[in-house]
């Protein structure tokens, strides 16, 4: 085992031998220290006590039905807004058609999100579930961000509750990550102003829990945010996830540039994509999966990661529109069990709930 010389860092390498939580002030030195291979061996270590060499994957494919937005995030090279010449958005059949072709080719899940659409109200979201139910009947549906559901249930005048309700009964299966960006009150007035802040992102998950439904938890992450404020994040989530145990995986998103208003920026090094991924698996003591999204992280970034104590690699995706992915945006299922595997890891396919899929 590699040990730290620093002794900071050795009194966080003791904790995490121990198994004791770690907190803001350990997350900051972590994101900070050169020592970036014990960072790594400590990730590693603590992946493996959870999941030893066990790498997941899904046969999946993202849906992203429109990208007219009332909002504009600086982040976001996908929005458009209703009049722009390149706005889109699919019909509930398109969305039907689009989800029974990838049952027939073998997806168990598909992951549909959105921008906030200025007048889709509750009827359309259940119509595109049902549509979806009836033409992909073995389909999990794991749909919708916070933002939306938050969106969906003021253009409907409903409660966060009986938007989530009504979502269930028509076919939702759980909920995705996304919209969480950064829970701060100074990034978000810098980069995502008008969006709903951290406290409606919340309330929607933790409502989601309550009523049995699984989620997810992102981080968007290296744009105008600093090293305290990820570590805040991070604890934030930490600490629902203490009351709920809800969540399913932790997925930190590497920021994009391009296309993007604040295209200027550089957007992470790839050693900084390591260095969140293994700080997250170390703070986040109380959520099982840590997922590399391969889109944003690229495919051989996603295999250090997996050594960095990632344990997830999301799936086959088929196409995806919110970033412009280096490395295109569908892999074939050997390719990607092929990349787990050349980094001495064993692929496992999942479900939607990190079970063996049906009829394996
Ligand atoms: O909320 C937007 C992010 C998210 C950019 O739950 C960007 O398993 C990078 O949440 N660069 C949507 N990221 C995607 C998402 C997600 C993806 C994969 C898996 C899961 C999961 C969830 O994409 C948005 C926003 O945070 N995003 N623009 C960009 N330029």
């Amino acid at each position: 085992m590699i040990e730290p010389s620093e002794p900071r860092l050795a009194g966080i390498w003791h904790k995490v031998h121990a198994g004791q939580r770690l907190d803001q002030a350990d997350g900051e030195l972590l994101l900070a220290t050169d020592e970036v291979h014990v960072l790594g061996r400590l990730a590693d270590l603590v992946r493996r006590r959870r999941h030893g060499g066990r790498t997941y994957y899904i046969i999946n494919r993202h849906i992203n039905y429109t990208n007219r937005c009332v909002l504009a995030c600086l982040f976001c090279g996908f929005r458009r807004s209703p009049g722009d010449h390149d706005a889109m958005e699919l019909s509930v059949e398109d969305v039907a058609a689009v989800a029974a072709s990838a049952e027939q080719a073998g997806a168990c899940e598909v992951h549909m999100t959105g921008g906030l659409h200025p007048r889709w109200k509750l009827g359309h979201y259940v119509r595109m579930l049902q549509a979806i139910r009836r033409s992909a009947p073995g389909v999990h549906i794991k749909a919708f961000t916070a933002v939306e559901i938050a969106h969906i249930a003021r253009l409907s005048r409903l409660t966060l509750r009986a938007v989530l309700e009504r979502l269930v009964e028509a076919g939702l299966g759980s909920l995705p990550g996304g919209g969480a960006e950064i829970f701060d009150d100074r990034v978000h007035a810098r980069a995502f102003r008008h969006k709903m802040g951290a406290e409606d992102w919340f309330a929607v998950h933790r409502t989601a829990h309550e009523m049995g439904l699984r989620s997810n938890a992102t981080m968007l992450y290296g744009h105008v945010e600093t090293p305290a404020e990820r570590v805040r994040h991070m604890l934030r989530l930490r600490e629902l996830q203490d009351q709920t145990g809800g969540f399913q995986a932790f997925v930190p998103l590497s920021f994009i540039p391009g296309g993007s208003p604040l295209s200027h920026l550089d957007g992470p090094t790839g050693l900084d994509d390591l260095r969140t991924v293994a700080v997250s698996r170390l703070l986040l003591d109380n959520f099982d999966h840590i997922k590399t999204f391969w889109i944003m992280h690229t495919l051989k970034l996603s295999q250090l990661a997996l050594n960095f104590g990632a344990d997830d690699m999301d799936g086959t995706v088929v196409r995806y529109d919110i970033v412009k992915a280096a490395d295109g945006t569908e892999v074939s299922v050997e390719r990607l069990r092929q990349t787990i595997r050349e980094c001495g890891l064993e692929p496992v396919e999942r479900d939607s709930f990190y079970r063996p899929p049906a009829g394996e």
